[in-house]
């Protein structure tokens, strides 16, 4: 496995380059142009600044998270054609700057959704938490929140653009009518089109698994489950199709066996996000530390998955937990800086004494 860390670049981004560089193990910074809307080509001399900032300390490029997909593919309007234009145009740029992978998602409007960005843990630090009761019918309230926390602390997250969530309502009718097998083949249109150009430039598309895993607000969301991976995988079955399992998106369903998806399907998973979720009897879920006996995701069975499966994809912590001082302002929701290293020591130590014991057979 090739180990990465989520970086969102220069001034957008407290956590520098400098104290990434103290992780052990990291190879690579996931990395994205945060400031493009959905639809943009991503311009050759925008991603050169980015490769200038990450050669200094020697780490790849490799992971782009994510260049999004603009709604209008998504719904299968007549402008998707030239959306998709656009996005082949960017992986060609991105594949001139060495790129591998692009984790992506197909989820209508909202990327993932919490109710709670700094909920208390228990013992002092704080995480993203799914209140069930919140996140029913009424979209308004969670979109207010998380709308009235991006501005208070001046920053975006991807996937809640400003420009898009001040026209929610319009967005929510243009997705009507839009059901799971519409977006099933809107999603197999934008595939189809661009595989080619992946084929061509040797880039994964490595789609995320959508989080939570069920249709939230009425909208339909496809990523959720082992039959629905499989579906995805054979309804494009092409090397250049990919997933990225996301272990904490799929485990807010404590039905999804992520370890049995990675036996199944590691020679398709480009890129591994580790996250650990602990679920409560009502339904809510919080996430944790990346410790297996923290949550209910099942770490090490995942990690022991991979290792059986001589995976060498890439991998990084997903979101952690905010501690020692990271708090709304210092930090992004889920993004600080000491869970996620932590998270990533643990991996490491994992696969480390996997390697050993393999060795010594
Ligand atoms: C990420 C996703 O923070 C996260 O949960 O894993 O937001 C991911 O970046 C997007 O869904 C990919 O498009
Ligand atoms: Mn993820």
């Amino acid at each position: 496995m090739q180990m990465t860390f989520r970086w969102y670049g220069e001034g957008n981004d407290n956590i520098s380059l400098d104290y990434i560089k103290q992780i052990p193990g990291v190879q690579g910074i996931v990395w994205a142009l945060h400031d493009k809307m959905p639809g943009e080509v991503w311009e050759k001399d925008e991603i050169a600044k980015v490769k200038a900032q990450l050669d200094k300390y020697g780490f790849n490029m490799d992971v782009v998270e994510s260049v999004n997909v603009h709604d209008d593919i998504k719904i299968g309007l007549p402008t998707r054609d030239m959306y998709i234009e656009n996005y082949k145009q960017t992986i060609r740029n991105l594949s001139e700057f060495g790129v591998k992978v692009i984790c992506y998602n197909f989820m209508p409007i909202f990327d993932w959704t919490r109710s709670n960005l700094f909920h208390e843990v228990g013992d002092g630090s704080t995480a993203l938490f799914y209140e069930k009761n919140m996140i029913q019918d009424d979209y308004n309230a969670m979109a207010k929140y998380i709308l009235d926390f991006t501005e208070k602390y001046n920053m975006s997250f991807p996937g809640w653009e400003p420009e898009r969530m001040a026209k929610l309502d319009e967005l929510f009718k243009k997705y009507e009518g839009i059901d799971h097998e519409k977006l099933w083949e809107n999603l197999k249109y934008f595939l189809e089109a661009i595989m080619p150009v992946c084929q061509e430039t040797d880039i994964k598309m490595a789609i995320h698994m959508d989080d939570p895993p069920w249709d939230i607000f009425g909208l339909p969301r496809l990523l959720v489950d082992e039959p629905s991976i499989d579906r995805f995988l054979k309804m494009v079955d092409n090397p250049y199709n990919c997933l990225t399992l996301c272990s904490g998106s799929l485990g807010a369903n404590l039905e999804n066996n992520v370890a049995d998806i990675v036996s199944k399907h590691h020679d398709r998973i480009a890129f591994a996000h580790i996250r650990n979720v602990k679920h409560f009897e009502n339904g809510d879920f919080s996430e944790a530390s990346h410790r297996d006996c923290d949550g209910d995701t099942g770490i090490l069975d995942i990690l022991k998955a991979y290792h059986d499966a001589g995976w060498n994809g890439y991998i990084r912590p997903d979101h952690g937990r905010h501690l020692w001082g990271e708090g709304p302002g210092t930090v992004r929701p889920g993004y600080g800086l000491y869970d996620r290293a932590l998270g990533i020591m643990y991996m490491l130590g994992v696969w480390d004494m996997l390697d050993k014991l393999e060795e010594n057979k």
